[in-house]
């Protein structure tokens, strides 16, 4: 039988790997990640699946025969929530268990390997649908300078044969929504219609790296407020292209060489970009490149475009889609809604394999990807039993 308190139980020890306040510090490849996903392969087996690591460290627990692969990431941002990926794994090992328990159908679990980008963007579940090749993803550097390549050796003699994709007759991924919707509408579940796509690429601005007291300002060539400069001018710029669901971020920005009396040489940053129309992103980058050379013409600086990754947006399987929403009406009749994912997810990767479908419950404050994540535990146990509904298992 679907057990909730078991899965909350499970939710908890998942929780202990890499814990720090109320949220986790559990990047890809990590001591913890690796820990968790060692956890994980014992609670596969202990609920009869059968563990396999693949060369990313992507972890399968596999039914025999074919199976409704159910799961989402163990991994999680440099400082971020609990229930992040966590959710999607620990609901999938515990309705596989109750489906083998009651013999219902046969349910595979995946936790995949760095989601939340380390090294690129879904980088476990792009290599895994074939979307990147193994040889790419080895070439990716953390923004430590740390090679893919090098990181995933840490998994050892845990990797085994690698998991034929042909096997699974579609994924279900349940997720936390990271948004306000569902919270502020007093809402329970969410089932996707589609993911919005994303780019994503590291951007180089150099100078010239001078003193900070003698250096005239007129004179000066200054990586940093090349930036300055440029993000004032992409937001005034971008106002014509985007709409209210388009959004950009520099989130990662590394200053050289990061010193109270030097003029900055050079700056480091990721620029960002996602939105559900990949026409607009494809307008959003031109707008992004002309500002940057603009700027760079401007203030006597260079710029080197680091290689651009990204996912177009995508949408979810129409089947799967009906199971889901008979699932939340069982389960939450009336608190329920479909609605477009903001966030990136796995299955946009895993949809170049199979039909793949995805449900949210609410983010409270619709807050993630910090530390005060959370959810409400009635809605946990709510999006456990609506996966359990879709995938055909007694609830
Ligand atoms: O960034 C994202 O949308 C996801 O959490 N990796
Ligand atoms: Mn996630
Ligand atoms: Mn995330």
């Amino acid at each position: 039988m679907l057990s909730p308190e078991r899965f909350l139980s499970d939710l908890h020890a998942l929780r202990q790997f890499g814990a720090q306040g109320t949220g986790v510090v559990r990047p890809a490849y990590s001591d913890p990640d690796i820990e968790a996903r060692d956890w994980l392969a014992q609670r596969m087996s202990a609920a009869g699946l059968t563990p396999r690591f693949d060369a990313m460290g992507n972890l399968f627990g596999l039914a025999e025969g074919p199976s409704l692969l159910l799961g989402s990431h163990s991994d999680s941002q440099p400082a971020g929530g609990w229930l992040d990926g966590a959710l999607g794994v620990v609901a999938a090992l515990e309705v596989a268990r109750a489906a083998r328990e009651t013999g219902g159908p046969a349910i595979s679990v995946v936790s995949f390997q760095d989601e939340e980008g380390r090294f690129g963007v879904t980088t476990g579940s792009a290599v895994w649908s074939g979307g990147l090749s193994l040889v790419e993803a080895d070439a990716l550097r953390d923004h430590n300078g740390v090679l893919l390549s090098d990181a995933r050796h840490a998994f050892g003699e845990r990797v085994g044969g690698e998991v034929d994709p042909a096997q699974f007759t579609g994924f279900i991924e349940l997720h936390i929504e990271q948004g306000p919707t569902l919270d502020a509408c007093d809402e329970q579940i969410g089932v996707v219609c589609d993911i919005v796509g994303i780019r994503d690429r590291v951007v180089t601005l150099r100078g010239q790296q001078n003193h900070a007291g003698t250096t005239p300002m007129a004179l000066r060539r200054d990586a940093f407020q090349g930036l300055s400069a440029f993000n004032t001018a992409l937001n005034d710029r971008l106002r014509n292209v985007v709409t209210r669901q388009s959004v950009w971020t520099i989130g990662h920005v590394s200053i050289s060489p990061n010193a109270s009396s030097i003029v900055p040489g050079e700056v480091r940053f990721s620029m960002q970009w996602r939105d559900g129309d990949a026409a607009r992103l494809d307008r959003m980058q031109q707008v992004i490149e002309a500002v940057l050379s603009e700027i760079v013409q401007d203030m006597g600086l260079e710029v080197e475009l680091g290689p651009l990754l990204g996912l177009d947006p995508v949408a979810m399987d129409p089947r799967l889609r009906a199971r889901l929403e008979a699932g939340a009406e069982a389960v939450a009749p009336g608190k329920w809604r479909m609605m477009p994912s903001g966030a990136l997810h796995d299955a946009t990767n895993v949809a170049r394999r199979m039909p793949v479908a995805m449900l949210f419950v609410p983010s409270i404050n619709g807050i993630s990807h910090a530390f005060e994540e959370d959810t409400r535990e009635a809605d946990l146990v709510a999006g456990l039993r609506v996966l359990a509904h879709a995938a055909g298992v007694q609830g």
